[in-house]
């Protein structure tokens, strides 16, 4: 068996997706997701430019080799370009040789640990009623955990509050395609963060009660001394994490972070290898790996650090916003099926638009998500409908301080 094609296709429903198609001359095909959210098109060249004309007359099945091949043989390792685009091609190797097998790929990687995934949503508000609105729509929706982001006093926008509802009637997704060519500011202060989010637990754990498990993500916006601070101050509401509470790039601060406090961490959406995650593993600095597929390379190193992290009792925590696409979810969905130490999932569900593009297997009932029992991936891109929806410049937004400094976002 032989590849025969790799090529890259860019798609724009609601948000811009960027997939590798590899086809062998058996006529088999595989999906790999290298979404690169704000630099999409960067991934996309260095596939279809340094990438796809290596990959003709490989064997598909080599997916080690492939991988290492593209790795080492590269000779510039690392880097969210490189590693996504690496992710796409093991991904879509993986969902190549599942359905040479005729076996969803959790199978492939030692079977399932458990009947489905615990998830959990992104509940968000502007005040309290809001909020408190929300949480108990994700609970109506399946959701047995939730991940809590509310509005600062005094502060104008803040990260993951959806203050408006889409008027498509669509899930929200603050990070949409369409907000136009040039990122958008936004405003922070974290001594008013820092004063404010512990009152929006209290309320919340008095109005739900100590069962439902609670997250929170700081996006990086905080100093060690005051993450550990937040950390601290959250202990009386039981997180179940606390995520990206300092920026995840300098690992030594978390010890300190540690030191001061048991809410439990979560760290790693940006990382790229499992060298990024090295100290906080061996240090057990952290509690749940927060690796996505798509940005770490791919299902073989997500497998890899995971286990490494067992070793020292961390747990999983995959990143699945919307920029993850269906079937990087899909792949790190097979991930948590089989690995023991899975941790809990992040689903914030694809855009009915995007459902028109990617036919999805995975099912999500009584909470659980389930990658479904199609062969390979368990998802297939309707190249048609895909070519309708051209790519749109999309970035993040970028954060200011009061005074003018950039700040992280
Ligand atoms: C999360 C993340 C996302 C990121 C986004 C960037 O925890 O889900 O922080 O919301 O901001 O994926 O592209
Ligand atoms: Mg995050």
């Amino acid at each position: 068996m032989k590849i025969i094609s790799a090529t890259v296709i860019v798609t724009s429903p609601s948000r811009n997706f960027v997939t590798l198609k590899i086809t062998t001359d058996d006529g088999v095909t595989g999906l790999g997701d290298a979404t690169l959210n704000g630099r999409e098109l960067a991934v996309a060249a260095y596939l279809s430019e340094h990438v796809a004309p290596l990959l003709t007359g490989r064997d598909p099945h080599r997916i080690e080799d492939t991988w290492q091949f593209l790795y080492r043989g590269g000779y510039w390792r690392r880097g969210p370009v490189t590693m996504a685009a690496i992710a796409a091609v093991d991904m879509a190797l993986w969902d190549i040789k599942g359905k040479v097998a005729n076996l969803p790929v959790y199978q492939l990687l030692g079977g399932a640990s458990r009947n489905g995934l615990q998830t959990y949503g992104h509940a968000s508000g502007r005040d309290l009623p809001e909020l408190f609105d929300s949480i108990r729509q994700h609970r109506e929706l399946g959701f047995t955990a939730v991940r809590i982001q509310t509005a600062i006093p005094g502060v104008r926008a803040v990260y993951g509050v959806a203050a408006q509802p889409q008027a498509s009637g669509e899930r929200y997704d603050y990070e949409p395609a369409g907000r136009g060519a040039y990122p958008v500011e936004e405003d922070w202060d974290t001594r008013a963060y820092l004063r404010h989010l512990p009152t929006v637990f209290e309320a919340v754990r008095n109005e739900f009660g100590p069962e439902l498990p609670l997250l929170h993500d700081g996006h990086h916006r905080m100093t060690p001394i005051q993450a550990a601070k937040l950390g601290k101050s959250l202990e009386p509401y039981d997180l179940f994490w606390l995520e990206d509470c300092t920026p995840a790039e300098n690992q030594d601060s978390l010890r300190l972070v540690r030191q001061h406090t048991t809410t439990p961490l979560a760290i790693g959406e940006v990382f790229n290898t499992v060298w990024d995650f090295q100290t906080l593993i061996r240090e057990q600095l952290i509690d749940y790996v927060r690796a996505a597929s798509t940005h770490f390379g791919g299902i073989s190193p997500l497998k890899k650090v995971m286990d490494f992290a067992a070793q020292h009792q961390i747990k999983s925590g995959f990143h699945g916003p919307t920029d993850v696409s269906p079937v990087g979810l899909a792949a790190q969905l097979h991930v948590g099926l089989a690995i023991h130490n899975f941790g809990i999932q992040e689903y914030m569900e694809h855009s009915a638009k995007t459902n028109t593009v990617f036919a999805q297997s995975l099912t999500f009932v009584d909470g659980l998500l389930h990658p479904g029992e199609q062969p390979g991936l368990g998802v297939e891109i309707d190249e048609v409908a895909a070519a309708t929806f051209p790519y749109q410049p999309a970035y993040l937004p970028y954060n200011r301080l009061n005074d003018g400094t950039m700040h992280d976002w």
